[in-house]
């Protein structure tokens, strides 16, 4: 039977883990697969609500990671969302801890079953986890988000933004094909040393993605709405007049420092609205409500689906509902 990596599609943690999957796979499987048929295992990347609603089919031979528990029994499980959370003991194969990131789990999970670390693979792990959790301090975000006078520096974060930016790009099947060409074949010892994955001239691809960053700070500049009595940003795309660049999800708090909260919202479809909601990145301490509960709860109630982590989370909702939505989302917040 052929086994599958399902993971994370379009984000780093869901790349990372899917590499640490296929770099451990005979320690973390329990199995004996030989070198060859391990570089042949196929990489496929879902979001997490098309696992929540069973829209994609998972077989007993897959490996689900950085992804909410499928419907139907897999072969391995592994997530670090809160929204996850097992309500009963989980089977063999099946792993949940809230951790910074899944990628740092499965490594945990590695030397558990006895498998040793380099210590590229930790500065490998610590990097995935303070990109996964948004730990960033204010001067790794202008060392990541904003243009560097040059790229010499070899630091881990930088090095891991710069390889996001390769399947972080508008164009959602674009991204699959590089996801997949990166995971196929022979792996570095990690994804920052990775010589098949450096030749693709990933910096290329992240000095367009700090333009578009730049551009898009321009658009929705006017707009962004800080409510000082509930210090929540808001960022109604509704009011963009022109749709520029990508966005950068941290720029809220370099704008409005004092900021406890951010909403962003933004219709997907002609029915689909979508609601990213987020704490402040540098004060995690004035978080004080769980966020991924909120988004849950938001998408059951306006008939849609949410989740997240405590600190951050994202719902979509059906249009119709999408003032009521904010609205419910302010409240939870206050
Ligand atoms: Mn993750």
């Amino acid at each position: 039977m052929a086994y599958r990596i399902v993971t994370h599609a379009n984000c780093t943690d869901g790349f990372s883990s899917a590499f640490v999957i296929k770099k451990y796979f005979n320690i973390l499987l329990g199995k004996d697969l030989s070198q060859k048929e391990i570089d042949s295992i196929q990489i496929v990347g879902v979001m997490p609500p098309d696992i929540q609603t069973g829209s994609f089919k998972t077989t007993v031979d897959d490996i689900v990671v950085d992804l909410p528990n499928p419907v139907t029994k897999v072969l391995f499980w592994c997530d670090h969302h809160d929204t996850s959370k097992p309500k009963s003991e989980l089977s063999e194969n099946y792993y949940w801890k809230p951790t910074p990131s899944c990628t740092g789990y499965l490594l945990e999970l590695v030397e558990e079953k006895g498998g040793k670390l380099s210590k590229e693979t930790f500065d490998f792990k610590r990097a995935i986890d303070t990109m996964d959790s948004a730990s960033y301090s204010p001067e790794q975000i202008r060392l990541c988000y904003y243009k560097q006078e040059n790229y010499d520096s070899t630091n881990p974060l930088l090095q891991l933004h710069i390889i996001g930016s390769m399947f972080n790009t508008r164009d959602r099947v674009l991204n699959d094909e590089i996801f997949k060409t990166l995971l196929s074949g022979k792996l570095g010892e990690t994804p920052l040393s990775d010589e098949n994955l450096w030749k693709l001239n990933p910096l290329m691809f992240h000095k367009a993605q700090l333009e578009s960053y730049a551009q898009w700070r321009d658009v929705v500049d006017p707009y962004l709405e800080y409510k000082e009595d509930i210090k929540v940003v808001v960022q109604d795309d509704r009011k963009a007049t022109i749709s520029r660049g990508v966005a950068d999800r941290f720029y809220v708090y370099i704008k409005f420092p004092n900021a406890k909260y951010s909403v962003n919202l933004r219709l997907i479809d002609n029915e689909t609205t979508r609601f990213g909601v987020g704490s402040n990145i540098f004060h995690k301490d004035w978080c004080d409500v769980n966020i991924g509960k909120i988004c849950f709860e938001t998408g059951k109630k306006f008939e849609g689906a949410g989740g997240g982590h405590p600190a951050v989370g994202g719902v979509n909702v059906k249009s119709k509902h999408t003032d009521e939505a904010l609205q419910y989302i302010l409240n939870g917040l206050k």
